[in-house]
Parts: structure tokens; C-alpha cells; sequence
């Protein structure tokens, strides 16, 4: 058989099977840039690492499938309001959140669904006004008390590593108990901690009043201060600000990565304390998927507005333990850093 006869038989082969495929045969196109598809994708700290990555995947897949994305920070419930506004006004067709205050979720219901727009939260679930979790809105967060307890493990393998003497250590947990997935975290962490033999009584809470560097500071310093005896540390919180903060409040009495074990969550908001030359009491990050957080979800509003297939309504991430010695290759390989 010559070339082309060989290549007509693939031709008809390439028929036949599509002929068994409809759907597939007939799917749409993706979206093109003049398609008219907009997309708003709102974030609660911009200035957040986190969330920072969160845009540049939902950027990627903006890119990859053409629509238009539209990116709003939103510290505050007026801000969320007024931006859901805008974008109906600009002809956007839904949007991601990570919603501020949970508590708004149903403000912010009524208003996508006044306006017309598909809704999807992202990494904080919404509350409604009986408490619960509106589990009728579509969703996508951390299994956060799995991670959490991750973190746990991780802090009693490292301690035990270093020959600790239990008694002389204190262990730091900056909690934000009002935000579900934090508390999960924090009491995931806790629990595993004290599974592996950790005395409860060396578990020291932090309440922090504001999810940032400074407010998880001056919530862990009250701790430091209160029990001066303890040589060692191990920090805990819903996220590396939380163990950030907590860790330049050990710093501030003397302690340093020799005597001082933190393990943050997101992995992306310490890259730069991996990078400092000196080792620091960040010891370690669970780092999230933020490809799934921020592409997938695009992806998956995209799909919904452009092809009616809706998104499922919970879908939970895991994360990957990174350290001094592995984050390069890690953040690499989860396409994070080039
Ligand atoms: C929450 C936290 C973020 C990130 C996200 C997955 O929104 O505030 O830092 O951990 O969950």
C-alpha cells in the first residue's frame, strides 16, 4: 500500500469512529476571543500570594479557551456588591469568588441570581442565614481538616527528629475560627498533633482577629508572653501568613529555626522565606493546588456559560508537603515557577 492509500484508509477510519462519537463530532468550539464570554473572578486579599496565583492560572485559562476574564479584589461586603453590579453591567455572563465574609453568601446569591449570573465560590464556602453551609452553590475548597492534620503529623515527626524533650516544648496555633475551612485546619493539625502524643495542655490557641501577617503577630505574642518558660515552639495556623506572623513573634524573643518548627499551608505565600540564605522557624508549607483553584475553576464557569454543562457542586484539593530542600522542584513541577 503507498502513502496515500494508506493515508485515505486513516481518513476513514477517523470517520467511522467519529460516526460512533456524535457528541464528541459535534462539540463546540472553544469560546474565541470575540465569543462574549466574560468572566469575573473576585478575590477577598489580592495582595495575597495565594490569590495572586489563583489570577495568573485563571489568566492562563482565559488565554487557552478565549473569554475574557475580569479580576476584582474585594475586601469588603460593599466592594463584593458593587463589583457583582459592574459585572453584569459589562455584560459578564458569571463569576469565581472567594467571598470576604461568608456570611454574605446570601447577599451575594441574590445578587447573581437578580442579575443573571453563574456562581461559583471558591476556597471559602459560603454560610447561610441559619449557619450552614449553602451547600446549593456550587463550590471548590481544600480538604482542609485532612490538611491540616497533615501539618500535625508533620510538626511530631519533625520534633521527634530533633530529639525534643516534650516537656520543654509549647506548641503555637494561630486560629480564625470564624472561617470554617481555617478552623478545620487549625483543629485538624491540633488533633493529629495531640493523636501522636502531644500533650493537649502544651497546645496554646491564638485567636488572630485579622487574616494577615500583623494581626497573626500580635495575636501569637500574647501566647510568647504568657508562657515564657517553654525553649521550643511549633507553629501552626490556617495558612503561611498565620505562620508567618507567629514566627517573626518568636523571632522577636530569641527563637530561631534551631529551636522553632513552623509548617504553614498554601505554599506559596513563603516562597520567599525559603529563598532567605539563613534558614528561618518556617520549616515547611502544605503548598495547594492553585492550577485547579484558579485554572480549572475558570475553566469550569467557562464550560457552564459556553456549553451549559455545570460544574459539580463540591469539589475538595489536596496539597504536597514542601520544605528548604524540595519547594524548587516542587513549585516546578506544579508549574508554579518556571
Ligand atoms: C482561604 C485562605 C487562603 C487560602 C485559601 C485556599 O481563603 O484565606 O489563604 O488558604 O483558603
Amino acid at each position: 500500500m503507498n502513502a496515500t492509500a494508506s493515508l485515505r484508509r486513516l481518513a476513514c477510519l477517523v470517520t467511522a469512529v467519529a460516526a460512533l462519537f456524535p457528541f464528541a463530532a459535534c462539540r463546540k468550539p472553544a469560546a474565541s476571543p470575540g465569543s462574549g464570554v466574560k468572566i469575573g473572578f473576585l478575590v477577598k486579599q489580592p495582595e495575597e500570594p495565594w490569590f495572586q496565583l489563583e489570577w495568573k492560572f485563571a489568566d492562563k485559562a482565559s488565554r487557552d479557551l478565549g473569554f475574557e476574564l475580569v479580576k476584582i479584589g474585594v475586601p469588603d461586603g460593599e466592594k463584593t456588591l458593587a463589583a457583582i453590579d459592574n459585572l453584569a453591567a459589562g455584560g459578564a455572563q458569571g463569576f469565581i469568588i472567594c467571598t470576604p465574609d461568608v456570611r454574605l453568601g446570601p447577599a451575594i446569591v441574590a445578587k447573581a441570581t437578580q442579575k443573571g449570573l453563574k456562581l461559583l465560590a471558591v476556597d471559602d464556602q459560603f454560610i447561610g442565614p441559619d449557619g450552614a453551609f449553602m451547600t446549593n452553590v456550587h463550590y471548590l475548597g481544600i480538604s482542609a481538616r485532612k490538611i491540616g492534620e497533615s501539618v500535625g503529623g508533620a510538626l511530631h515527626k519533625e520534633m521527634t527528629a530533633r530529639g525534643w524533650p516534650v516537656g520543654e516544648v509549647g506548641c503555637l496555633v494561630v486560629t480564625f475560627d470564624e472561617l470554617d475551612t481555617a478552623k478545620q485546619r487549625t483543629e485538624g493539625a491540633v488533633s493529629a498533633l495531640v493523636a501522636a502524643g502531644f500533650p493537649a495542655g502544651q497546645v496554646y490557641r491564638a485567636p488572630t482577629r485579622t487574616p494577615d501577617i500583623p494581626g497573626c503577630f500580635d495575636a501569637a505574642n500574647v501566647v510568647l508572653t504568657k508562657n515564657p518558660a517553654f525553649k521550643y515552639w511549633l507553629v501552626c495556623g490556617m495558612n503561611d501568613n498565620a505562620v508567618l506572623g507567629a514566627v517573626r513573634a518568636t523571632e522577636g524573643r530569641g527563637f530561631n529555626a534551631g529551636n522553632t518548627i513552623g509548617i504553614g499551608i498554601n505554599g506559596t505565600d513563603c516562597i520567599v522565606e525559603f529563598e532567605k540564605e539563613k534558614p528561618t522557624g518556617f520549616f515547611a508549607s502544605v503548598l495547594l493546588t492553585a492550577r485547579v483553584h484558579g485554572y480549572d475553576t475558570a475553566a469550569m464557569m467557562h464550560r457552564w456559560i459556553s456549553e451549559g454543562i455545570e460544574p459539580p457542586l463540591d469539589t475538595r484539593t489536596l496539597g504536597i508537603m514542601i520544605d528548604r530542600a524540595n519547594f524548587q522542584q516542587v513549585l516546578a513541577e506544579q508549574g508554579v515557577r518556571e
